[in-house]
């Protein structure tokens, strides 16, 4: 069994480029071609499956001075050799072409497999071929003895990397699965084709936005993402902050790639005001008066939402009615959230019918067979009670006092 080995040449890499620039349908797009080609080859041997990465070959915006959006399609080219003995001194016995295998990896983390352990049969020592990678190619690699050709990867495939960004470092990896009879890599190069323009709108990171909900108001919230194909995205919206509007508004979100391509995409805002207005008095003081009250004092209460809360009672003004009369006081919101606090109205009549300050005599020569009552009036109005102390007919000569008496319809009375 051969020890594996890689041999590096101690002269330098040779490096070499070209490009292509061409346009369909006004769409323009760029092929630029990184090759990588070593002054003696590269000897790979039972090292396993993409076990030896060829030094890699790097694109940078400087080689797309017309720009470069994103990857619209990338072929790779293997020159190589498979052989009885060694790289430099080849044999010509068997070479088991079985043991070839190649994987190239791009430079955003995706590696493609372009032939897997087994494509090729055979065993017949071949002269350098030429592959070529295609995804577009009409036969898939392997089968066969190697020969020179264009096939499309027996296993990965190179679309991947279509949409992606070119820049960074491609590496070829190749493997020998079996020691002895050496893979002989001569170069390769990587050819990659960009759009030149941006025809793709920002694709939002997030299928649906979830709702957003308040009670009262929404501010400025987080803003979503989008991911554009080679643009840098702006995130803007429509809306007007603080969102005050009870019930749902529909904010539109613009994802701009700055390349003149936006995509939209709405959330809504749901505000839900489920809070009732709270009393600025914890109780409210009772209302006393003597007869009636003919006007209440509306109290005030505070809304979490800051608006204005319409405040009413179910009292019937004026109110009359001696003793209590509980009133209640109802706040809304105007959201169709009320709460309620009651007021005690207390009417107390302690005053007595107003006393006449003078009633005239009554006189007579023999007798007075009758009086007429005086009319005092009451504070409350209503009758007054009038009675007097006499025993008619009154005959006794001289002055006789009577004493009238008045009470109110509550009771109080005067003499
Ligand atoms: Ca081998
Ligand atoms: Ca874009
Ligand atoms: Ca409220
Ligand atoms: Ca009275």
């Amino acid at each position: 069994m051969k020890q594996l080995s890689l041999k590096k040449s101690n002269k330098s890499f040779f490096f070499t480029m070209c490009f292509i620039l061409f346009s369909t349908f006004g769409f323009s797009q760029l092929t630029v071609t990184k090759t990588y080609a070593s002054p003696s080859s590269v000897t790979v041997d039972g090292c396993g499956s993409y076990c030896t990465n060829l030094p890699g070959v790097s694109f940078s915006t400087a080689d797309f001075t017309l720009g470069a959006c994103e990857v619209t399609d990338v072929n790779v080219s293997i020159t190589w050799a498979k052989t009885d003995g060694t790289c430099t001194a080849p044999g010509t016995g068997s070479s088991f072409h079985n043991e070839t295998n190649f994987r190239i990896d791009g430079p955003t983390g995706n590696n493609v497999i372009l032939a897997i352990p087994g494509t090729y049969t055979g065993s017949a020592t071949i002269s350098t071929v030429t592959t070529n990678l295609d995804q577009a190619a009409a036969s898939v690699i392997g089968g066969v003895t190697p020969v020179s050709g264009t096939f499309r990867p027996n296993n990965g495939n190179l679309n991947t990397y279509n949409g992606t960004s070119p820049f960074g470092t491609w590496t070829l990896r190749a493997g020998d699965t079996g020691g002895g009879d050496p893979l002989c890599i001569v170069g390769y190069s990587v050819t990659v084709t960009v759009s030149t323009t941006d025809a793709t709108a920002p694709v939002p990171d997030t299928p649906t936005l979830a709702d957003v909900t308040a009670e009262c108001s929404a501010t400025i919230f987080a803003a979503p993402t989008a991911t554009d194909n080679c643009g840098v995205v702006t995130v803007t919206n429509d809306a007007t902050f603080p969102i005050t509007s009870q019930g749902t508004t529909v904010v539109t979100w613009t994802y701009d790639d700055g390349n003149g391509n936006t995509s939209t995409q709405l959330q809504n805002v749901i505000l839900t005001d489920v809070t009732a207005p709270v009393a600025d008095m914890a109780s409210l003081v009772d209302v006393t008066a003597e007869c009636s009250v003919a006007a209440l004092t509306a109290p005030t209460a505070t809304d979490n939402c800051g608006g204005g809360v319409t405040v009413t009672n179910d009292a019937t003004l004026p109110i009359t009615t001696q003793g209590t009369t509980v009133v209640t006081w109802t706040y809304d919101d105007g959201n169709g959230n009320t709460s309620t606090q009651v007021q005690n109205v207390i009417l107390a009549d302690v005053t007595g019918p107003t006393i006449i300050a003078t009633l005239a005599d009554v006189i007579a020569e023999c007798s007075v067979i009758a009086l007429t009552a005086p009319a005092p009036t009451d504070n409350c109005g209503g009758v007054v009670t009038v009675t007097n102390d006499a025993t008619l007919p009154i005959t006794t000569q001289g002055t006789t006092v009577v004493t009238w008496t008045y009470i109110d319809v509550n009771g109080n009375g005067s003499e």
